[in-house]
């Protein structure tokens, strides 16, 4: 049953109900991903009725994408909300994805009675969810009374966007919530959260060493993470970058901080520059898997060394020495560095750039080949040069990225051109980001969104075409259809079951978005995606372009191929 507040203030009570959305409107949080049920239907409910927008979804953990995207995008916690024991642990996949991109978010999970799930009495969806949270996440809470109500969120919103941002998770008994109190002393104990996200600034003696360094480097690289991105610094970043003349590389969601064809960018000479670069400036990026942890092949027999910006401290040395660890916000830290180098400061020697140059050059001039061509069917390259030349005209689509090669591809043949538009699979290379990703990239910045999806990515979290359906967003999802993991050519080894990448051939994903009043189209060019593609999103209408692309024309893994265990015996024999 729906009670509406002012109910309570003629009666001078109000409710945990009320509070929570008080507490949560206090704080400028207004959107809400969730899925309904007991015990917090009737809070979501509630929540509308007093203004917040509250998104529905087919499956908790594309709610908890969507807030995780949020939280990176707005700089803000985004909010999902789930009810007890299964929803709260399917939203806690992306609560977790979350803290490890840190990204601040905030899971609110309804839960049993506290009196039988601490006697393991077997309550409707029992389940202790602080204790399951709790290392998953960067902090976990649990209010058991209301007029702690306004503590419990100020809490969560310094937890999730003070140092480095992360997840946290709020436990909501369902007593909780009809519980009342005083409606003065309710409105009284709620707290606006004052600098939750306190500038940090360096130590001067950091900065100082860092420059110095900088200084003496010969072949200097930066290297731009999703950190730098989020910290919305994007002005000085590219100041630093220009004023210095390093070559920079971005990481793939830090495309866009500056555009991708600024003259500066090293991206098309990635391996060259790890390999031979000197001296490395991370800037909100971590030295983990994705840098191949700063040692190895990858990173060639150069001593390297190390000038690292970051909130958190104990990020330095985790791979390698930090030479210059300047720890601190990026904005406090970037500006910092701008005011010591003063105003005559040498660029790097040219016969580095130059040699940065040569390579940008002929791999550009490589790549521009191989995505000019108009083969049927598709393969990646021809499939992606259109969508590179859609994101060209239109630099303002928020692009959704994941898969394997659809995404390995993707992140390299497409340019982007501003910061922040560029959503994919993070630090762990998860798929399922996809629609929960394109809904908040929808609700959040009211651009039009590209998802570039592969077929199995998109399939962990397709149902909700019908949410982008339901709510009639300018959402336009690409399934590049290669029938299955990888490629759809795996034979099945004479076993019984078909192999176990593969899928049903000749699938028709665009049939699905059909099915909830969308628009779907089905292509085998270059030529026939560019047309579906631009008519979508002049449309902006909710459409799903199922892309055919040459099974065979992936590889295991996309680039990461390297890191599947071997075994000593062949997969014939065993
Ligand atoms: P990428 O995957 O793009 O390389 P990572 O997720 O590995 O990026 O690194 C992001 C880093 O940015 C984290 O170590 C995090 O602590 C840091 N970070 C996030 N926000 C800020 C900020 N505002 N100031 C400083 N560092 C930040
Ligand atoms: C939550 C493992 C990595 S990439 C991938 C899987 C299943 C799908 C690749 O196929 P797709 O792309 O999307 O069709 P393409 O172009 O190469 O054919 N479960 C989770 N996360 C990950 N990363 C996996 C499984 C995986
Ligand atoms: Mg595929």
């Amino acid at each position: 049953m729906v009670v509406d507040a002012s109910q309570h203030q003629g009666g001078k009570l109000i409710d945990g109900f009320h509070l929570i959305i008080k507490a949560l409107q206090l704080n400028d949080i207004e959107t809400v991903y969730n899925v309904p049920g007991i015990p917090i239907t009737d809070l979501g409910r509630m929540m509308q009725i007093e203004g917040m927008r509250v998104l529905s979804f087919r499956h908790e953990q594309n709610a908890g994408y969507a807030a995780a995207i949020s939280g990176f995008l707005n700089k803000k916690p985004g909010v999902c909300m789930t009810v007890s024991a299964p929803g709260f642990l399917n939203g806690l996949t992306a609560l977790a994805h979350a803290t490890t991109n840190c990204f601040p978010m905030i899971l609110i999970s309804g839960s049993s009675e506290r009196e039988i799930v601490d006697l393991q009495q077997g309550d409707y969806e029992e389940m202790d969810q602080l204790a399951v949270a709790k290392p998953l996440c960067k902090a976990a809470y649990r209010i058991l009374n209301a007029e702690d109500i306004g503590i419990g969120f100020a809490r969560a919103i310094r937890g999730a966007l003070s140092g480095r941002p992360g997840g946290v998770y709020v436990d909501i008994p369902g007593k909780l919530l009809g519980q009342t109190m005083d409606y003065d002393s309710g409105i009284n104990s709620l707290i606006e959260v004052i600098d939750p996200s306190p500038k940090h600034l360096p130590s001067p003696a950091a900065v100082r060493r860092a420059i110095e360094l900088l200084r003496k480097a010969e072949r200097p690289l930066i290297i731009l993470g999703k950190g730098a991105a989020y910290a919305q610094a994007d002005a000085d970043i590219k100041t630093l970058v220009e004023k210095t003349g390093i070559p920079y590389l971005p990481m793939s969601m830090a495309k866009g901080l500056l555009p991708d064809t600024h003259s500066q960018s090293a991206a098309p000479a990635r391996s060259l520059v790890l390999r031979e670069s000197d001296t490395v400036i991370l800037i909100g990026a971590r030295l983990n898997w994705l840098l191949s942890h700063g040692k190895g092949k990858t990173w060639g027999s150069v001593n390297k060394k190390f000038v690292q910006i970051d909130i958190e401290p104990t990020e330095m040395d985790s791979n390698r020495q930090i030479c210059a660890p300047i720890v601190g916000d990026i904005g406090s830290c970037v500006r910092a560095l701008l005011n010591e180098m003063g105003d005559n400061w040498s660029l790097p020697p040219s016969s580095w750039t130059k040699l940065v140059q040569e390579k940008k050059n002929t791999n550009i001039e490589r790549m521009a080949q191989r995505i000019r061509n108009n083969n049927v069917p598709m393969d990646y390259h021809g499939a992606l040069g259109v969508i590179r030349k859609i994101i060209m005209e239109r630099p303002d689509i928020m692009l959704v990225n994941e898969g394997a090669n659809t995404l390995d591809f993707a992140r390299s043949i497409i340019d982007m051109f501003q910061p922040r538009k560029r959503l994919d699979v993070g630090t762990w290379g998860v798929m399922g980001i996809g629609m929960g990703s394109s809904i908040a990239a929808a609700i959040e910045t009211g651009n039009p969104v590209l998802a570039i999806e592969g077929d199995s990515a998109f399939g962990f979290s397709g149902m909700e075409i019908e949410t982008i359906c339901r709510y009639n967003l300018p959402i336009c999802v690409v399934v590049f259809n290669n029938g299955g993991i990888y490629r759809g050519i795996d034979e099945n080894n004479d076993v019984k079951d078909i192999s176990t990448t593969v899928f049903v051939k000749g699938a028709r994903y665009d049939i699905m978005m059909e099915a909830f009043g969308g628009k779907g189209y089905n292509v085998s060019s270059p030529d026939e995606l560019l047309n579906a593609v631009r008519e979508a999103i002049v449309s902006g209408q909710p459409t799903l372009i199922n892309a055919v692309i040459d099974e065979a024309s992936g590889t295991e893994s996309g680039r990461i191929g390297n890191l599947n265990p071997q075994s000593i015996i062949s997969k014939k024999e065993s």
